[in-house]
């Protein structure tokens, strides 16, 4: 086919805009997938606590702790799992875990945040 420059840009255009979109599609259903399948929980912090400052779990089921401060900014450390995120005012940290063994492990905050920050912290406990 003897294109012009024209129908050659128009062609390119066309292909990158099926790819895009196809990428976008990928992305949505990945997206609609891991929502069905993980637990959300949602945890607030204040100085100089956790709510809920208990959270139950269970062995296997993944889960995204969805972490939002309601003052200054806060970590949120649960070294048992290796799992840790800077929560940011006016931001959702997500953090994602999938509790492996079973017990109770303590999550504390890793940022200082003022007179209470070293008992700031909760626990996780995970049952079978
Ligand atoms: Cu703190």
């Amino acid at each position: 086919m003897n294109w012009t420059p024209t129908r050659r840009r128009v062609a390119t255009v066309a292909v990158l805009a099926s790819l895009t979109l196809i990428g976008t599609l990928g992305v949505q259903m990945a997206a609609r997938s891991a929502d069905t399948k993980e637990q959300v929980i949602k945890v607030s912090t204040k100085r100089f606590s956790y709510s809920p400052s208990e959270i139950r779990l269970k062995k296997g089921v993944p889960v995204v702790l969805e972490l939002t401060t309601e003052d200054i900014m806060m970590g949120f450390n649960l070294p048992d799992f290796k799992v840790h995120g800077d929560i940011v005012p006016g931001k959702v940290t997500q953090v994602r875990l999938v509790p492996d063994k079973v017990g109770t492990f303590v999550f504390l905050c890793d940022i200082f945040c003022g007179a209470g920050h070293e008992e700031m912290s909760g626990k996780i406990v995970v049952v079978d």
